[in-house]
Formats: structure tokens, C-alpha cells, sequence
């Protein structure tokens, strides 16, 4: 069994902001509803968040609407509000363990890995796409019979972004950086899992200067704010990380309405490959972590490792290794590697999940149980003789699961790690070039890593193939999503034209 640790003498700042945040104001719900925010440590309430609704959407969709036409921020040079977002970067640091606090105590993360990866990389995210936007040009187009032209990149209009719980101030900031470098106008709706971080964010937005009505954060549920952004007949995009069934939802209202363009990353059931030549250490290093990282809440999760059969017992004595090492409990506690699971329908899903294995007939190697007797702890889970066709290998967890398979050839385990609907990630471990190409090549992934796993940077676009969804996240790709492309045309000298 895993270790659990269950002391922290941490102290946990109070919670400041818990309204809905439009037109550059903190303010109560129209309804005047609350819903109660949850501690995966223990189950227990945190706080009462104001609880948006369609009504609450509209009146953001109305402040964002009116800041895109009228207010100054599409206006400004992309200079100018590039400054404004440094700025927006430099307030997160000043703030990043109060943030980082909010992140563990309300998501479960582990609070030090929340502080210098989640929050570093939102002022990063800030900072790349603070420095793009004064980049952003068209092209000059020579054309026929006489005519010359170019094209203008101008801001898409009020984006709708609707993210979930497992990263919430990444996907913050994944999401609304490269539209606002863009020009835009945002309504950002946080999962109702996790809605503490973004309201901070929302108030930083406005101390670092940027305009009222831009950047507006509304929480509420899926069904009723979510879908309200989703079918608003004013919001001119939305972008959507969540399930796959979500992701279907939001663009089957987008075309019912106004035919908002969309973009959707959605679930994965990543195959990790692993040779025969591979370090078996380094191997089960980035096997670990790649499916474990963020108790395996994670879209990108290593969830299915192919192991060539040469190194498989080897390995799976390394990861049950690992495994046993692991130190589950309260993720503000330093000692601790993984914390609880977000909420309880997510530690309840897992559970149900490696019950079925079991019963499907793959063998558990470790874990498998819920650590402690309160809050959403689960021990890190590995299974081993997993068939492909088994729900575990094919069905997303998004939790601390992994499945072990073996195989012999190359071309068999690109098959069987193409054998699936997703295709948002894939990793190779190997030390033989010819392999490793021939591999990147064959899998049907967004993003394909050799030697390594989730090594993420904003420079590098993010996003599916097949059912993980469309449209690239990061990288100056993603500021193209937030941006329409204007044709202009004129005669090179007086013409027929
Ligand atoms: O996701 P939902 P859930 C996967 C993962 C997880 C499963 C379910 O497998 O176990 O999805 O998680 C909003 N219109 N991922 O139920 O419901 C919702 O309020 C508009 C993978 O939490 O998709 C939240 O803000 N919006 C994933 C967001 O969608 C709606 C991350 C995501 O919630 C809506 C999360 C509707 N009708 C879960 N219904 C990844 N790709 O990283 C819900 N929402």
C-alpha cells in the first residue's frame, strides 16, 4: 500500500473573492443563489460562490459585447496591451502562493507543484503571448489581372471560454492569454469543481489595467451558464477543454445558434511506447510520472504503456516499486507526492473503473483502494495483462490507473496504440532514432514526446486528432483561433475593376 501522510501545518489563506466578476465588478448572482465550493481533503464545504446562471452569462456576454465595439482594448496597439499583461504576469508571481493554495485546498493538488509549475506557467502563458502581440500581421498578396491586396488578422470578438477542474489555472490561462494578446473579449466560466482561483485572477486582471468588461469570470453549471455561453447568439467563439460528450454538447449548440466557430480538447487514452533498448530507471521514471503527475487527472495521462516484452518484468518490478514509494495524503503536507482526487463523483468514477478491471479479468498489481477513511484519496494503480478490448484500455479514467500491456514488434504496438478514439497524446521511449521516427509518424496523436512525457511548453501547439477534439492550444497557432482573417483588394492602377 502506498504511504499516507495526512499532517500539514500549512496555513491556508482565507478565501477574498467569491462573486461573479462582470464589467470589471465583483457582484452577486441575478438569481442572488450561492453553491458550496468542496475540500477534497476532507469533503467539506470551503465556501459559499455566487451561482451564475443563463441571466448572469447574458449580462457578461453584454459587457463584453460592449467593451469589444466600444472600450479601448481592440483599439490598442498590441503593444500596449501587451504591457498590461506583463503586468498581468508580474501581479501572479507577487500572489502565487495564496493562488497556489487555492488551486491544492479546492482541486487537491499538490500545493508546491501547484506554485512552481501551474502558477509559473501562467505568467509564462501571460509573457509569450504578451510578446506576440504586436506580431500580428497579415500578408501581402501580389494577385492577377491587376489587382494587389493583404490580408488584416482582426480579434474573432467575445470569446466563450468553458474549461474544467483538473488544471484551473492553466487552462485559465491557456485560454484567455492568446485572446487577449489577440484583442478580444472573454467570459470564462471555471468548473464548478474548482471556481475559487479564477476569481483571483479576475481581480489581478483589473489591478494590472485591464479594461472593464474584457476579461469577465461567471461560475455556474455546466448545463445552465455553460450551455448559455455555448448558444448565445453574441458570443462569437468558444473554446472548450472538457469530456469528449461535453465537447459534442457545446459544438451541437454553436451551430444551433450563430455558427460560433469552435474549438474543443477534449479526453485521451494516451499509449506510452517502450523498446526493449530503453534505461529501464528513465523508463519508469517518465512512465510514472506521465500517468501519475496530478493523481492522473490529466488529459494527456500515459494511461495505456506498451512494454516490449525483452524489458516487462523488469519494468513492471520498477513502476510497482515506485508505486509502493508513493505518499498519498494532504498535498499541503511537503512529504506528499499525490493528493486526494477532485471531488467525489470523480473518486467514485475511478473506483467503479478498477473494480471493472478486475472483474474484466486484468490482474492488479498494486493499489486499487481508497487510502484513509475521509476525503478522495486513492492509491496509485497499476494493472497488469490488460487486453485492448478491456474498458480499463479503452475507456478514459482520469485517475491514478495505469494499464500494462506487452508486446513483441514495432508495427504491432503502433496498431495497438492506434486502436483507440482518441488521439490527444503519445510518448516513445527508445534510443534508436530509425524507431523513434518511424513511430511519431504513425500515431494519430496531437502531440507525440520521445524520451520524455507531458514535458509541456506555450510554444508548443496543443491539441487532438480523432474524438480528443480540433484547434490547437499554445504556440502562435492558438492566437490564430482568436483571430478572423480580412481579405482587402484594390486595383494596382485605375482598371475595368
Ligand atoms: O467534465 P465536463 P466532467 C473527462 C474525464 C472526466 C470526465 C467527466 O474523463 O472524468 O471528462 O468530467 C462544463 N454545456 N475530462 O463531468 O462535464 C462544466 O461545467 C457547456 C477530461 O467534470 O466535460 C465544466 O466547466 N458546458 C478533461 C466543463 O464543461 C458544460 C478535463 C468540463 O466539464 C456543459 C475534464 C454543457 N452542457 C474532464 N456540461 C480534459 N480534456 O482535460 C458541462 N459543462
Amino acid at each position: 500500500m502506498a504511504n499516507h501522510s495526512s499532517e500539514s501545518s500549512f496555513k491556508i489563506p482565507a478565501v477574498k473573492f467569491t462573486k461573479l466578476f462582470i464589467n470589471g465588478e465583483f457582484v452577486d448572482s441575478v438569481s442572488g443563489k450561492t453553491f458550496d465550493t468542496f475540500d477534497p481533503r476532507t469533503g467539506e464545504v470551503i465556501t459559499k460562490v455566487s451561482l451564475g446562471d443563463a441571466e448572469d452569462i447574458d449580462l457578461a456576454v453584454k459587457a463584453a459585447r460592449h467593451a469589444f465595439d466600444h472600450g479601448p482594448w481592440p483599439r490598442m496597439s498590441g503593444a500596449e496591451r501587451g504591457l498590461i499583461m506583463m503586468k498581468f504576469a508580474n501581479l501572479i508571481e507577487e500572489n502565487a502562493e495564496e493562488i497556489a493554495a487555492l488551486d491544492a485546498v479546492n482541486g487537491g493538488k499538490v500545493f508546491i507543484l501547484c506554485k512552481f509549475i501551474d502558477i509559473a506557467a501562467a505568467a509564462r502563458t501571460l509573457r509569450y503571448y504578451a510578446g506576440a502581440a504586436d506580431k500580428i500581421h497579415g500578408t501581402v498578396l501580389k494577385l492577377s489581372k491587376g489587382l494587389q491586396g493583404y490580408t488584416l488578422k482582426e480579434p474573432i470578438g467575445v470569446v466563450g471560454s468553458i474549461i474544467p477542474w483538473n488544471f484551473p489555472t492553466v487552462m485559465f490561462f491557456m485560454k484567455t492569454a492568446p485572446a487577449l494578446a489577440a484583442g478580444c473579449t472573454i467570459i470564462l466560466k471555471p468548473a464548478e469543481q474548482t471556481p475559487l482561483s479564477a476569481l483571483y485572477y479576475a481581480h489581478l486582471a483589473k489591478l494590472a489595467g485591464i479594461p472593464d468588461g474584457v476579461l469577465n469570470v461567471v461560475n455556474g453549471y455546466g448545463h445552465t451558464a455553460g450551455a448559455a455561453i455555448s448558444s448565445h447568439m453574441d458570443v462569437d467563439k468558444v473554446t472548450f477543454t472538457g469530456s469528449t460528450e461535453v465537447g459534442r454538447k457545446v459544438m451541437m449548440a454553436a451551430a444551433a445558434s450563430n455558427l460560433k466557430p469552435v474549438s474543443l480538447e477534449l479526453g485521451g487514452k494516451s499509449p506510452l511506447l517502450i523498446f526493449d533498448d530503453a534505461d529501464i530507471g528513465q523508463a519508469a521514471d517518465i512512465a510514472f510520472k506521465g500517468m501519475f503527475f496530478n493523481k492522473g487527472e490529466i488529459c494527456v495521462a500515459s494511461s495505456r504503456v506498451f512494454v516490449q516484452e525483452g524489458i516487462y518484468e523488469k519494468l513492471v518490478k520498477k513502476l510497482v516499486e515506485k508505486a509502493k514509494a508513493t505518499v498519498v495524503g494532504d498535498p499541503f503536507d511537503p512529504k506528499v507526492h499525490q493528493g486526494p482526487q477532485t471531488d467525489k463523483k470523480q473518486f467514485e468514477k475511478i473506483l467503479s473503473y478498477i473494480e471493472q478491471g478486475t472483474k474484466e479479468g486484468a490482474t492488479l498489481l498494486t493499489g486499487g483502494n481508497r487510502v484513509g477513511q475521509k476525503g478522495y484519496y486513492i492509491e496509485p494503480t497499476i494493472f497488469t495483462d490488460v487486453k485492448d478490448d478491456m474498458t480499463i484500455a479503452k475507456e478514459e479514467i482520469f485517475g491514478p490507473v495505469m494499464s500494462l500491456m506487452k508486446f513483441k514488434t514495432m508495427d504491432e504496438a503502433i496498431k495497438r496504440a492506434n486502436n483507440t478514439t482518441y488521439g490527444l497524446a503519445a510518448g516513445i521511449i527508445t534510443k534508436d532514432l530509425n524507431v523513434a521516427n518511424s513511430v511519431s509518424r504513425s500515431i494519430r496523436a496531437g502531440v507525440i514526446w520521445i524520451n520524455c512525457y507531458t514535458a509541456f511548453d506555450v510554444d508548443c501547439p496543443y491539441g487532438g486528432y480523432k474524438m480528443s477534439g480540433f484547434g490547437r492550444d499554445y504556440g502562435l497557432e492558438a492566437l490564430d483561433q482568436y483571430l478572423q482573417l480580412k481579405s482587402v483588394v484594390t486595383p494596382v492602377m485605375d482598371s475595368p475593376w
